[in-house]
C-alpha cells in the first residue's frame, strides 16, 4: 500500500549538522503504521524542507526502524508558495470551509497546483510498483488520481478528504470547478467525513453532469461515471481511543492535571484547544465567554477559560492578524472582569506536549469546541476519550463534522450565535453530575466503537 499526503509523517528540525528527522505523532500515523508495516508499504510526500542530500539517508534509516519506507517529493520555494500557501490554503481551504470572504482566486496558483499534483503522480509512478493500491489524502492532492490514470496506472486509487466538501452553491464559485470534479472522479473510492459532505459531493457532480446515475447505500453512493463505478462514502475519521484512555490514566498525567486545578481550586475550567486558524472560531468563543460573565455575574471567579492556541501558518499576514485579535480580546476581557486571584481567560499561544495535552483534557470540566466549520475535529473526540472520570461536558459546534456522531450527548451550539453559546455554556456549568456522567459514558462508548482502526477498515477493507 502506498500512502500519499502533502507532508511526510516526519518532523524535520534544522541543526548545525543539517536537517534531522523524527517520526511525527498523530492519529493518522498511528492508524496507518500497522497497515503500512504489514504490507511493507511506502509513504510519499513533501518532507517540509528544501532538498538536502542527508535527508534521504535518514529516511532510509527510518524504514529500518518503522517497517515502511518514506519517499520525498521535492518542491521549490515558489511551488510551496503557490501550490501550498496559494491554491491549497488561500482558495480550497476557505472555500471548502464555507468562508468565501477569505478566498483568493489566482490562475497562476491554479497552474502551479496542477503542476505539483503531476509531480506527485510522477513520483508515485517512479517509486511504486504499478499493482500497489494507492491511498491519497486531502485537499492539496485532489488531482493526483487523474494524473496517475493518465500515466496508465491500473491499481485501485483511493482518496480521503479530511476537510468538509462544500455545497454546490459555494463550489460553483470556483473557476476550475469542472476540472476538479472530473479529476476527482478518476479515484475509485472517495471518502468524506460526513453524510452531509457526501451529499454535497454527489450534488456537485450532478450539478455539472446531470446524466450521472447513482445507486445509494447507507454508507456510500455508487456513481456510474464513463463506464466505471466510483464509490463515494462517508467514513468519519477517529482516534485511537484505547491509547488516549490508557495514557490519561497514567500517574504522570494525573499529577499534571491535579497541579493545573490546584491553583484554580473551587472553579470550573473550560477548555479550548485549536490550531491558529480562522475556521476554529476562537474570537467568537472569547466573545461568548465574555457574554457569559456579563449575563451571569454569579459565575465570575467560579469559571475560567483555558485556551490553548497552537501556532500555525504564522508567516501568513491573515494568521498574524488573527493572533493580534486574540491577544486584544483576551486582554480586554481579562482587564474588564479579572479580580485578584481570578483570571477569566488563561490564554496560551504554544503547543503542549502529550502529557500536558492529556492533563488539560482530564483537568477541565467543560470542553468548548466551537469551529465555524471543521471536517471532523479530533480534539472533541480526544477530550472525551481522556475524560476517564466521566464528569466532563462537551460543548460542540454544530458545524464540526464530529457533531454528526456526537450530537445526542454533547451540547450543540451555533458558533455565530454568541448569546446562544453563552447560555449553553451556562447550562454546561450548571449540569448536575449524574447528567454529565450519563452523557460522557455514551460519548465515550461511541468513540470506542468507531475508532481510527474502524476508519481504516472502512476505507481499505472495502466493507464500508
Ligand atoms: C484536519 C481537519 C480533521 C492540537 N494541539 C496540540 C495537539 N493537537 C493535536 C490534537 C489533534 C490534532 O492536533 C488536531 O486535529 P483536528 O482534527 O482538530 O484539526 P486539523 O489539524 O485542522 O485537521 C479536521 C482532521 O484533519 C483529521 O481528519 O478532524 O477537521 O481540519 O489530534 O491532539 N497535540 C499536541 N499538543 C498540542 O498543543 N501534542
Amino acid at each position: 500500500m502506498i500512502t500519499v499526503s502533502n507532508r511526510l509523517p516526519i518532523v524535520v528540525s534544522q541543526t548545525e549538522q543539517g536537517p534531522k528527522i523524527r517520526a511525527a505523532a498523530g492519529g493518522l500515523v498511528t492508524a496507518l503504521t500497522p497497515v503500512l508495516r504489514k504490507h511493507q508499504g511506502m509513504w510519499i510526500g513533501w518532507p517540509g524542507c528544501p532538498e538536502d542530500p542527508t535527508l534521504q539517508k535518514q529516511m532510509d534509516e527510518f524504514t529500518g526502524k518503522h517497517g515502511y519506507s518514506l519517499q520525498g517529493v521535492d518542491l521549490t520555494e515558489a511551488q510551496v508558495d503557490q501550490f501550498y500557501y496559494g491554491f491549497s490554503n488561500e482558495t480550497l481551504w476557505p472555500l471548502f470551509h464555507d468562508l468565501l470572504g477569505h478566498c483568493h482566486f489566482s490562475a497562476e496558483h491554479w497552474k502551479c497546483y496542477q503542476e505539483v499534483n503531476e509531480l506527485f503522480a510522477e513520483q508515485i509512478i517512479k517509486s511504486a510498483p504499478a499493482d500497489k493500491m494507492v491511498w491519497v489524502h486531502d485537499y492539496q492532492l485532489l488531482l493526483v488520481g487523474a494524473a496517475l490514470k493518465r500515466r496508465g496506472f491500473k491499481a485501485p486509487i483511493k482518496f480521503f478528504l479530511h476537510i468538509p466538501f462544500p455545497s454546490p452553491d459555494l463550489f460553483r464559485r470556483l473557476p476550475w470547478r469542472r476540472q476538479i470534479i472530473e479529476a476527482m472522479m478518476e479515484y475509485d473510492l472517495i471518502g468524506l467525513q460526513t453524510l452531509h459532505d457526501r451529499k454535497n459531493f454527489v450534488a456537485c457532480v450532478r450539478e455539472f453532469y446531470m446524466e450521472v446515475e447513482a445507486e445509494t447505500r447507507r454508507r456510500y453512493t455508487l456513481l456510474l461515471w464513463r463506464g466505471r463505478k466510483v464509490k463515494v462514502g462517508h467514513y468519519p475519521i477517529s482516534i485511537d481511543f484505547d491509547e488516549f484512555d490508557q495514557q490519561a490514566r497514567s500517574e504522570e498525567v494525573a499529577e499534571k492535571a491535579w497541579f493545573l486545578h490546584e491553583n484554580l481550586e473551587d472553579r470550573q475550567l473550560v477548555l479550548g484547544i485549536d490550531r491558529l486558524d480562522y475556521t476554529k472560531g476562537v474570537p467568537e468563543r472569547f466573545l461568548a465567554f465574555e457574554r457569559l460573565l456579563e449575563k451571569y455575574p454569579e459565575l465570575r471567579s467560579k469559571v475560567s477559560l483555558l485556551q490553548v492556541v497552537v501556532p500555525s501558518r504564522t508567516l501568513v499576514p491573515e494568521y498574524q492578524q488573527l493572533k493580534n485579535q486574540l491577544d486584544q480580546l483576551a486582554g480586554r476581557i481579562n482587564s474588564s472582569f479579572g479580580e485578584p486571584g481570578w483570571v477569566p481567560i488563561h490564554y496560551v499561544f504554544r503547543s503542549l506536549n502529550r502529557v500536558e495535552l492529556l492533563a488539560h483534557y482530564r483537568a477541565c470540566e467543560i470542553g468548548l469546541i466551537t469551529p465555524l466549520r471543521d471536517g471532523m475535529n479530533l480534539v472533541a473526540k480526544e477530550y472525551c476519550a481522556a475524560s476517564i472520570d466521566n464528569n466532563g461536558v462537551l460543548v460542540l459546534s454544530e458545524f464540526a463534522g464530529a457533531a454528526d456522531q456526537m450530537k445526542k450527548h454533547a451540547l450543540l451550539v451555533n458558533p455565530y450565535d454568541v448569546e446562544g453559546m453563552a447560555d449553553t455554556l451556562y447550562e454546561a456549568v450548571k449540569m448536575p453530575l449524574i447528567e454529565r456522567t450519563r452523557r460522557m459514558k455514551m460519548l465515550r462508548s461511541g468513540i470506542r466503537r468507531n475508532d481510527v482502526y474502524q476508519w481504516v477498515e472502512w476505507i481499505l477493507g472495502d466493507r464500508g
